[in-house]
């Protein structure tokens, strides 16, 4: 594409996730849209995250798309909890099925943007030497997209391979026989550890903070249950819609603290048989507003923990001590605890004794050299803001996001940005983002976006944008339900705090899915209000 003949269009969608293929579906009927997508196939998260054993958690009968009763009612998922290959071909699926390719480009990365005030148009450039204009950009861009790998010196000097959960090869890795490091224990390590440990010759899991996990119960779909969820969807995905989490779990009457011990027991085991990390952390009223109620739930986990793993000293740098459970993402797995029963299997504090540099051999901690043929990273993620800031984007003035943002992000409801007018965010930070079931919620999102621009072209206005006042307003409201919350005594990439020299700003509206839903609705059918159209 030469410079002095740009693509115009009237929307551009950056990201072929989930949320940007059903902003795709939603606004091609009406408008010119191209879909922008980084990597060489569709699903985003579930493109790019396909280490071993990687499935979602959360069950797939609600972490699925909702728009079309008959993809639902079709469509089978052969576990209860989807794993990896199963997410993407379902992707895939529906961009077959509802015949989407013809508007998204792969292997086509978003680099630079910038809004011209003078026509109210944006002009996007991408790696491949393309240039497009267009009216409106919805950043589909993920809340859990930019890798983060640690800086450790002396990469180039390690004779084996690196690994990122995050940018897994293709065609797979066999460790068979290999001495595997595996560093990170979030969602992401626990859930591959268990699977690298069954074929490695010795796994060592480098473990600088222990996570709080809780058995999936995965398992194939039991034919009756399939059948019920599929008579039952549309009331189901309604029900979902007004929920915290935008899930069907069991809301809680009682508190942990008014409780006899025997009916916490019986709450916090029916919560752990549950399947579902929603559940075990709102078995009572208060495990999210309360320190004390938590600790119930934390002492719990931690005596399962104790039950399940053999070696005492094991188990006990297993056990969370320095946070409250849900501070940070609760982890669902398949078979974590009981994996450190096995002789292949050693955990490394890399807390007491941190990780300093690759060398030749493997790894370097604080005294000593550990031998491994593969390192594989679980580091997480530059989240919530990551995937928008590694865009050069210039709004208005020529003011640039990442400067904007330095000190943390401010949004109005995690979509519009001061200065950056017609450019919308789905799932972007201060939205709900994995604090409610990202399928349903992101669907939701771009029906409002998408009600929004409607409204736009309607009404013949060109031009909307948000303001200081209304991104102040929104922070206060986040700020307000965070402060009553555990969320702020952990450390967590729901505050940017796992990453060095970010600002310590918590990103996500915990204050349910339903309020921020009502909230956003009032908001445009209030007048537009926080808007400014023009
Ligand atoms: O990343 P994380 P993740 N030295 O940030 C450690 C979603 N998800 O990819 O806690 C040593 O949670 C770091 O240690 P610490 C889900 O929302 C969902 O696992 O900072 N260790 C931590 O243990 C999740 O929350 C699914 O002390 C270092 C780990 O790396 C989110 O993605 C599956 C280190 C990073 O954990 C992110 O999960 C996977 C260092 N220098 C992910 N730097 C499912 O649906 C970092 N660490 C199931």
């Amino acid at each position: 594409m030469n410079d002095s003949a740009p693509e115009t269009l009237d929307i551009v969608i950056i990201g072929a996730g989930f949320s940007g293929m059903y902003a795709l579906y939603r606004l091609r009927r009406d408008y010119e849209v191209l879909c922008l997508e980084a990597g060489d196939g569709v699903g985003g998260t579930w493109y790019w995250n396909r280490y071993p054993g990687a499935r979602v958690d959360i069950e797939s009968a609600e972490y699925s798309y909702g728009f079309d009763n008959d993809l639902q009612q079709e469509w089978r998922w052969p576990e209860l909890f989807a794993a990896q290959p199963d997410l993407e071909r379902y992707a895939n699926h529906v961009a077959d099925r509802f015949a989407l390719r013809d508007r998204i480009r792969l292997s086509t990365r978003v680099t630079r943007m910038r809004f011209d005030e003078s026509s109210n148009l944006w002009h996007v450039w991408t790696d491949r030497g393309g240039h497009l204009v267009c009216r409106y950009v919805i950043a589909a861009t993920g809340s859990l997209t930019a890798s983060n790998t640690p800086e450790w010196p002396g990469r180039e000097s390690f004779r084996g391979q690196v690994l990122h959960t995050t940018e897994w090869p293709r065609e797979g890795v066999d460790f068979s026989g290999k001495r595997v490091g595996l560093v990170g224990t979030g969602s992401s390590g626990v859930q591959a550890a268990p699977i690298i440990a069954e074929q490695a010759e010795h796994l060592y899991v480098f473990q600088r903070t222990p996570a709080f996990s809780m058995p999936s119960g995965n398992r194939p779909v039991d034919p009756d249950y399939e059948r019920d969820w599929k008579a039952h969807y549309p009331e189901r995905r309604k029900q979902m819609l007004e929920t915290y989490g935008a899930s069907l779990v069991k809301y809680p009457t009682v508190s942990a603290l008014e409780c006899t011990k025997e009916e916490q027991e019986r709450i916090l085991e029916a919560a752990w048989h549950s399947r579902s990390a929603f559940q075990l952390l709102v078995c009572f009223t208060d495990v999210l507003t309360d320190m004390a109620a938590n600790e119930v739930v934390c002492d719990f986990v931690r005596r399962k923990i104790r039950q399940i793993v053999k070696d005492p000293q094991t188990a006990h740098l297993l056990c969370p001590t320095t946070y409250p459970i849900g501070g940070k993402r609760l982890c669902i797995d398949n078979g974590y605890y009981p994996m450190f029963n096995r002789d292949n299997v050693t955990l490394v504090d890399a807390r007491a004794t941190p990780i300093t540099a690759f060398c030749e051999e493997g790894l370097q901690t604080t005294g000593r050299t550990w031998p491994l043929d593969v390192i594989v990273l679980a580091t997480g993620f530059d989240a919530l803001t990551g995937a928008m800031t590694r865009i050069d984007i210039e709004g208005e003035g020529g003011l640039r996001l990442q400067d904007k943002w330095r000190e943390g992000p401010t949004t109005y409801f995690g979509s519009m940005v001061a200065g950056f007018p017609n450019l919308f965010m789905i799932h972007g930070p201060m939205t709900p983002s994995a604090q409610a079931q990202m399928i349903t919620t992101g669907e939701w999102q771009v029906d409002w976006t998408a009600r929004i621009i409607d409204d736009m072209q309607r009404e013949g206005l060109t031009r909307i944008q948000t303001d200081e006042t209304a991104e102040h307003w929104w922070q206060d409201e986040l700020s307000q339900v965070a402060n009553a919350t555990v969320h702020r005594h952990a450390d967590s990439w729901y505050r940017g705090t796992n990453i060095a020299g970010k600002a310590d700003v918590f990103m996500i509206y915990v204050g349910g899915f339903q309020r921020f839903a009502q909230l956003c609705t009032a908001a445009v059918e209030e007048g537009y209000r926080g808007f400014r159209r023009s």
